[in-house]
């Protein structure tokens, strides 16, 4: 139970990965320390080097320059947003794919996002979070609104959904495309700042793991 199972970037192992880290995560303090063993021990070579990895036992890092197509996007109060603006105004942004009907990782990675803003707190107040809808048409402004609830969202985390085609070019430009959403897989990313790098987080991590990130990239 030390770690997930490896790597949840694979696709194949997306689903088993979300279901084993929700059955794991009461007992991952528990098994903290204990030695790798059973079937995660093919990733055990990777994992040890990396110690943030190896904790959360649940994602990779990577840092990339992505450029963000040009599109117009709709908010939950139904207002066109512009997304390179939106990911541009100047403070630190927490960016996921999301779709308010799934029911393997969307809500682990929502859960994850409002857990985020409690552990930031006041420091939160520079952060901003936008979760996008993967799933346009059948998320719509209201649907989008009822799931911000659900995950008591607050006033710095948006939802934003769109056209078809400029949601898949959004995730086109992120590398997180799979052909639907059906495919999807558990991607986050951060920046600092307008302009700056991506980190890109593949794979669930805890709420504890983003924050430690998102300090990580703000420190520089
Ligand atoms: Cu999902």
């Amino acid at each position: 139970m030390t770690t997930t199972g490896g790597r949840a970037g694979t696709r194949a192992g997306r689903h088993a990965v979300a279901g084993a880290l929700l059955a794991a995560t009461p007992f991952l303090c528990a098994a903290a320390g204990e030695p790798v063993s059973g079937d995660a021990h093919a990733h055990h070579a990777h994992l040890r080097h990396d110690a943030q990895a190896q904790r959360a036992g649940s994602y990779t890092r990577s840092v990339h320059f992505y450029r963000v197509p040009d599109v117009t996007l709709v908010d939950m109060a139904g207002s066109r947003v512009a997304l390179a603006s939106a990911l541009d105004a100047g403070t630190p942004v927490f960016l996921n794919f999301i779709f308010t009907s799934c029911a393997t990782i969307c809500p682990v990675m929502s859960a994850t996002f409002g857990q985020v803003q409690e552990q930031l707190g006041p420091e939160g107040e520079q952060v901003r979070m936008i979760s996008i809808s993967i799933d346009p048409e059948h998320d719509t402004p209201e649907r989008l609104r009822a799931y911000a609830t659900r995950h008591r969202a607050g006033s710095r985390w948006r939802f934003l959904t769109g056209e078809a085609a400029d949601i898949v070019a959004v995730q086109k430009a992120f590398d997180a495309y799979r052909g639907g959403k059906m495919g999807h897989e558990p991607f986050t990313f951060l920046r600092a700042s307008a302009g700056g790098p991506w980190v890109r987080l593949d794979g669930l991590g805890s709420a504890t793991d983003l924050v430690a990130e998102y300090r990580r990239l703000v420190a520089r």
